[in-house]
């Protein structure tokens, strides 16, 4: 099923069949004496990829990178930029749903094994906003630029200028906008994100976020995708986690920080994803049924996890050779 597809049908119906478990957890100590989470029932190995969604073009692409020798950084750059590219998936960067005034706006970010990171925010007219982030990461003493400096920079260094608003985008929104109404809160998301983690040979993590965010989102709108802790998160000595569905309830919940943070704490990927989706759900007055959220996590030893609100949501892995698309367990069984 599509992405877009699934995730109205998600919001709107909430039903389907259970897959996956919960998984039983370990720990057991580095020689620095730190924890690291282990499985019992699934064994990790590197090198490895996974990504949100169905994209196997994406993480064929990091594959091939991490196979060629190359590290995670490059690895999950380049696997972004697949899609970047993709005009048919309007999700990101070219082609990408525009906002409700017609802007195609992006917000990337990527994090490196040494935990620093780079991101851009609202940025117009350049297609690979994951590469502008790590020009930010790279290059200057910030960590986020957004808007017209982060567009300014991106063509000094280079990237060229580019109407990212497709025909096939520009119609989307014309037929938007004869039934639309102007919610402040969106309760239907029809919009989906590239979130890409990778191990290297060496067992070093990174990881990248890219989409055009909400389609058709309030102008200056911006989501959890370049929030470092909310969109994405890794820490080398532990795992990382990246995001995808309503960006203002992962934002809320500082979503992928605390999938590491509780894998830190001796929970497996599959067991942190799922906590994290509690958090959400189980907020008072949570208004969950209306809205998607999805995490995939991968811990240091190449173990991984995945959990959403609604069923449908998927992420892509390569490791062990093997690219496929697993479906993800999910919360709202009902
Ligand atoms: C956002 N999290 O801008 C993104 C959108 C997304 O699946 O991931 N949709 O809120």
């Amino acid at each position: 099923m599509e992405r877009r597809k699934f995730l109205k049908n998600a919001s709107l119906t909430g039903v389907g069949l259970a897959v996956g478990s919960t998984l039983v957890n370990c720990v057991e100590n580095t020689s620095e004496g730190k924890p690291i989470p282990t499985e019992s029932q699934e064994k990790g190995s590197i090198p490895l990829v996974i990504a949100t969604w169905h994209v196997m073009d994406a993480t064929a692409k990091a594959w091939e990178v991490l196979q060629a020798g190359g590290n995670s950084l490059d690895a999950v750059e380049q696997g972004c930029k697949v899609e970047e590219a993709n005009e048919a998936g309007q999700s990101v960067g070219k082609g990408g749903l525009p906002d409700r005034d017609g802007n195609v706006t992006l917000d990337a970010c990527i994090m490196d094994k040494h935990g620093n990171c780079g991101s851009v925010v609202y940025l117009q007219n350049v297609v690979h906003a994951v590469s502008v982030a790590r020009k930010v990461m790279e290059d200057t003493p910030h960590v986020m630029l957004a808007g017209k400096g982060a567009e300014q920079f991106a063509y000094e260094l280079g990237f060229p200028k580019e109407d990212l608003l497709t025909e096939a985008s520009k119609k989307a929104w014309e037929e938007w906008k004869i039934t639309s109404q102007y919610k402040p809160i969106i309760n239907i998301e029809n919009h989906d994100t590239i979130g890409m983690l990778a191990i290297d040979k060496n067992g070093d993590i990174s990881g990248a976020c890219t989409t055009s965010g909400l389609a058709f989102k309030m102008a200056g709108r911006v989501g959890d995708s370049p929030i470092i802790g909310s969109g994405l998160f890794v820490d080398n000595e532990i795992g990382a986690c990246v995001a995808t569905g309503l960006g203002e309830e992962v934002v809320k919940t500082v979503g992928s920080f605390l999938v590491v943070e509780l894998m830190r704490q001796g929970k497996t990927p599959q067991e942190a994803c799922e906590e994290a989706i509690s958090r959400i759900v189980n907020k008072p007055n949570s208004d969950y049924k209306n809205f998607q959220v999805g995490y995939i996590a991968v811990n240091k030893k190449g173990v991984t996890g995945s959990y959403s609100i609604h069923q449908w949501f998927s992420m892509t892995k390569y490791q062990d050779g093997k690219n496929e698309q697993i479906q993800s367990d999910y919360f709202n069984k009902v």
